[in-house]
């Protein structure tokens, strides 16, 4: 029996694989070496950077480290510079994420060589869409973190150490501000009783420097304060907002600002009252702006004002260029529509050049699986961030014409909805924590590569508990090829194969109604808006498919500066993984690689169905690497993944054919399901 207990206690050791609890997210608990911490600073800020060096040091044993706050004109904001034995800063806050650099540094391998880190944006936002009786809007991981299911104000002891638990993870990261609620807000919100517990909060986060936002309703003073208006020029209305934004500032000194959606999607705003979305955003960033705070102003917006969806929001606020107070930063998702798996970039960025504009990005994947689906957004965002403007000529890529490098905005902030959920590893997916992480990552370093990214989350979270020795035996192991490389080319490669086996080639809305899961380009009942049904989006006919926005068509070619309005205009120039977004084309088109559209469309549904059983290998494989918990859950996540990914090929590929009147070209493998039972089924989850 001792025996047996020694060899399983020497296995347990030898691979290292102890059951890791996921609710650890890549700050994995570490055997630390032993660090002297030098730092005259005793806040609550230096605290927890003291405290995290001592407990997760990885570096020479008994290696000297000063943390140190002094002038340094080449730093920005929070920014910090590393030195082999030190990290400076002008703030507490940039000593604390120097902290956590270096600690990520040791833990990944990176050389820790002297230099200087600023962060892109100024303000690096989660937006929870979480409503005041715990639910979440398309959140896909429990109930909210802030806001009981029983609607309860109590604030309770695991509240707190989760609110301190998920400051922390921000932190280590970089992220320094958080929206608390829906962006589809309650009016409730702006209560005495939720603002005690929005101070709850903001107390617990303060020293990981997480500032508190909140979303509001734009007819708050109606609806809250009794007023008959909410319009933005009545005097009533802006002494509410100013009495409004002195007792927030009285509880908070540092409370963030407001968020809006506004004039969108049936939420009340300015145009209900004749006024515009600059009348709008200025009422409020006056009320906000003596204390500091920052209204951001979603341009999510869509009345059918135009034929094309994809050109609204353009045209609602190019010409308010100019109009918005110093404090309003206009949100602008990374596409003209709507989270699709892939979009062109939103025409806004580098159109609007005297507004601050700020990018929003969906972390929690509303049209990319949910929590079921392995996909790693990075190489999405990436993709966007680096998308050329020309703007203000080549080179005005979204990233620089939001950071402040092009235009001389007065905030710079970047977005993203937020994963994160009562659930155990907080984000449904073990894998959809990697979003949460790359989010931040790049909201610190906009050019941060999706590879190094992934590089970073799978070392930090997956990696075997190694003491001092073993550390550099580690990076030139076989636990690198056996299980980083895999892991991480399945992660680099998800988005694409999602597109594949979704909307592939430009295709776009074309997702099951309401909760946007699984494949619905049928859907389209009558007298339903049709901006909200995938046919008009897909424009399939016998003629062909896609939608015709070059000149022909729609136009919304010309709201992007040239070169690009020609390029995209022009069916041979168009780039093909935009061509059914720009373009409506004949089902025997002629593609670059010599195949009909039918036939491409055909086998790009084909490929993402190989991608992901391909990453079902890969995962099987690495077994011996992972603790059991995880492998499971994501084994059991893949699974569904791939049946999801067969039956999201069946139905458009079945759907499509009756309108190509084309085989599917007989070296695919044959569709499994028949169209009208996929349909019945889909009808029958809506009834
Ligand atoms: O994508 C749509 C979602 C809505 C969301 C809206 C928005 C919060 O389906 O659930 O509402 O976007 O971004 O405002």
């Amino acid at each position: 029996m001792k025996a047996i207990v020694v060899n399983f206690l020497l296995l347990f050791f030898i691979t290292g694989i102890c059951a890791q609890d996921s609710h650890q997210l890549w700050l994995r608990k570490k055997t630390a070496i032993p660090v002297n911490v030098i730092c005259t600073n005793k806040s609550a800020t230096a605290t927890i950077a003291i405290k995290e060096l001592q407990q997760g040091w990885q570096g020479k044993r008994g290696a000297n480290i000063s943390l140190l706050i002094k002038k340094d004109k080449a730093l920005k904001a929070d920014g910090f510079r590393l030195t082999q034995s030190s990290v400076e800063a002008n703030t507490e806050l940039g000593i604390l994420y120097g902290a956590f650099e270096l600690l990520r540094r040791q833990q990944t391998g990176q050389p820790i060589t002297e230099g200087i880190s600023n962060p892109s944006y100024e303000i690096r936002i989660l937006n929870h869409w979480d409503n005041p009786n715990g639910s979440i809007e398309r959140g896909y991981a429990g109930s909210s973190i802030f806001w009981h299911k029983d609607s309860s104000l109590i604030v309770t002891d695991n509240d707190k150490m989760l609110w301190l638990e998920y400051a922390r993870a921000n932190a280590s990261v970089g992220i320094n501000a958080t929206v608390l609620n829906n962006v589809n807000a309650s009016p409730l919100m702006l209560s005495a009783a939720y603002l005690d517990r929005v101070k709850a909060i903001a107390d617990i986060f303060r020293p990981y420097g997480i500032k508190v936002y909140l979303s509001i309703k734009f007819s708050s003073p109606a609806l809250l304060g009794g007023l008959k208006t909410a319009d933005p020029l009545d005097t009533k209305v802006i002494e509410w907002w100013k009495e409004k934004a002195r007792e927030i500032y009285s509880l908070i000194p540092d409370f963030g600002g407001f968020l809006v959606k506004a004039s969108s999607e049936g939420q009340p705003g300015p145009q209900d009252y004749g006024r515009t979305h600059a009348d709008g955003a200025n009422l409020l960033a006056d009320a906000v702006g003596k204390y500091g705070g920052i209204i951001m102003w979603r341009a999510f917006v869509y009345s059918p004002n135009d034929k094309d969806r994809a050109k609204q929001a353009y045209n609602e606020f190019i010409n308010l260029d100019g109009k918005f107070h110093d404090n309003v930063i206009i949100q602008v998702k990374n596409g003209p529509i709507d989270f699709q798996p892939r979009e062109p970039f939103s025409p806004l960025f580098g159109a609007l050049k005297q507004t601050s504009v700020m990018p929003e990005f969906q972390i929690t994947q509303e049209y990319l699986g949910h929590a079921e689906h392995l996909v790693f957004l990075s190489t999405m965002w990436e993709e966007c961030l680096q998308s050329d403007t020309y703007q203000q000529g080549p080179g005005s890529t979204v990233a620089r014409c939001t950071d402040g490098s092009i235009y001389l905005q007065k905030h710079s902030a970047i977005a993203g909805v937020a994963n994160i959920g009562l659930d155990t590893n907080w984000c449904g997916h073990d894998f959809a924590q990697a979003n949460w992480y790359a989010f931040g990552r790049l909201a610190w370093n906009n050019s941060l590569s999706s590879d190094q990214i992934a590089d970073e989350w799978i070392k930090q979270t997956f990696y075997p508990d190694v003491t001092e020795t073993k550390i550099s035996a580690l990076y030139s192991s076989e636990w690198q090829v056996n299980f980083l490389a895999p892991v991480k080319q399945m992660m680099l490669e998800s988005r694409e194969a999602a597109v594949n086996y979704m909307m592939p080639l430009g295709f776009h809305h074309i997702m099951s109604a309401n909760e946007h899961y699984g494949p619905g380009p049928w859907w389209a009942p009558a007298r339903m808006r049709a901006d909200w049904t995938p046919p008009y989006y897909h424009q399939a006919d016998s003629a062909g498919v896609g939608f015709n926005r070059t000149n022909t068509g729609s136009n919304a070619v010309s709201q992007y500066r040239e070169p690009l309005a020609s390029q995209f205009n022009s069916v041979n120039d168009c780039p093909e993984i935009y061509l059914l977004w720009f373009h409506h084309l004949p089902w025997t088109y002629k593609m670059k690689s010599g195949k009909t559209l039918w036939e491409e469309i055909c086998y790009h549904y084909d490929k993402g169905i190989k991608q992901v059983r391909q990453f079902q290998k890969i995962w099987d494989k690495v077994q011996p690497y992972v603790d059991k918990e995880r492998f499971l859950s994501v084994q059991r996540k893949l699974r569904n993944q791939t049946s999801n990914a067969v039956l999201w090929k069946d139905a458009c590929l079945l759907y499509f054919q009756q309108f190509s009147h084309m085989p599917i070209p007989y070296e695919i493998e044959r569709p499994v399901s028949n169209l009208d039972e996929i349909i019945s089924n889909d009808m029958r989850r809506r009834r």
